[in-house]
């Protein structure tokens, strides 16, 4: 296999990184890429090779047709419970312990923050393992095995995964947690996303109208206007633990679960 090139890192942000008081992170699908889990950018296989998530993931799609759209809640349930979290994870779980302050902001509904040890975890767009009525909106943790979908237990309303669809608006508590990070962060990181969809996109653009110091991980920068932006370029599965390494040696060391 070809020498991987070591991480190009900015000695600016390893002082910074060592030097914050509130870092905040914003998270995308790529974080979770390096687990096995498809982005939204990759093409999907298999029986849903001929769908694109952004069909799928919406109220009118699961009216049209709820078994459909559940079942490829269960494929993804699938995919995530088998599904470990990799370094990048490990890695933001200990830049929180490192630093005075820290905010989780992820888009990913894998919960696979939580399982590495991540505690200020913000879900802007809920969580694949939960599920919830889809009339009262309660969560549901239980139900009887009939029906795809099955029935809500109270109501018989369809269940429904707890997540937010396009077109529905993020939970109140997580958009005034995420507001709140923003502007008083003094570091700002944008990893793993392909900063498509609103409003979790504009959120760098705020931290740094603030001042805030702005740091783009992706392999992909391309797409991301540099100007005063830190581009850090690589899968963020190398590049978080060979930052934690240098803010603080021996950190970066982690192992997988
Ligand atoms: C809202 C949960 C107010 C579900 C998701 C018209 C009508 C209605 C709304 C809109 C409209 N036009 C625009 C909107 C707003 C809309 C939107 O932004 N649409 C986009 C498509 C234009 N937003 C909304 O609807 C939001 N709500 O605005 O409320 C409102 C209400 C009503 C009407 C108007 C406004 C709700 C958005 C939440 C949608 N739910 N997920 C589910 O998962 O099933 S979004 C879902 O897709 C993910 O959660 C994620 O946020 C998004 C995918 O984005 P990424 O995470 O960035 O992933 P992506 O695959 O795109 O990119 C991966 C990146 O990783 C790439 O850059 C790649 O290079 C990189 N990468 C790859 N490998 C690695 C890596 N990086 C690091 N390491 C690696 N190893």
């Amino acid at each position: 296999m070809a020498e991987e090139r070591p991480v190009d890192i900015p000695a600016s942000l390893v002082s910074a990184l060592r030097g914050a008081k509130h870092v905040a992170v914003l998270t995308g699908a790529g974080v979770s890429a390096e687990s096995g889990l498809p982005t939204f950018r990759d093409p999907m296989t298999g029986l849903w090779a001929k769908y694109r998530p952004e069909d799928l993931a919406t109220p009118e799609a699961f009216a049209r047709d709820p078994r459909l759209v559940w079942e490829w809640y269960e494929w993804r349930r699938g995919l995530v419970a088998a599904a470990r979290p990799n370094p990048g994870h490990l890695a933001l779980a200990e830049m929180e312990r490192r630093v005075p302050r820290f905010t989780l902001l992820t888009q990913n509904v894998d919960g696979l923050h939580q399982r590495a040890g991540s505690q200020k975890v913000v879900e802007l767009h809920g969580n694949i393992t939960r599920s919830k009525c889809f009339e009262e909106e309660h969560p549901v943790e239980s139900w009887p095995a009939t029906g795809v979908p099955p029935r809500c237990p109270r109501c018989g309303s369809p269940l429904r995964p707890d997540v937010v669809w396009f077109g529905e608006s993020l939970p109140a508590a997580a958009v005034s947690a995420a507001r709140e990070a923003v502007e008083t962060c003094d570091l700002f990181f944008s990893i793993g996303t392909s900063g498509m969809v609103q409003p979790a996109a504009s959120f760098c653009h705020w931290a740094g109208a603030r001042g805030a110091m702005v740091v783009i991980i992706n392999p992909d920068v391309s797409n991301f206007a540099s100007g005063s932006q830190v581009l850090v370029q690589g899968a963020s599965g190398r590049v978080l633990p060979a930052l934690l390494e240098k803010a603080w040696p021996g950190s970066g060391t982690i192992h997988v679960e």
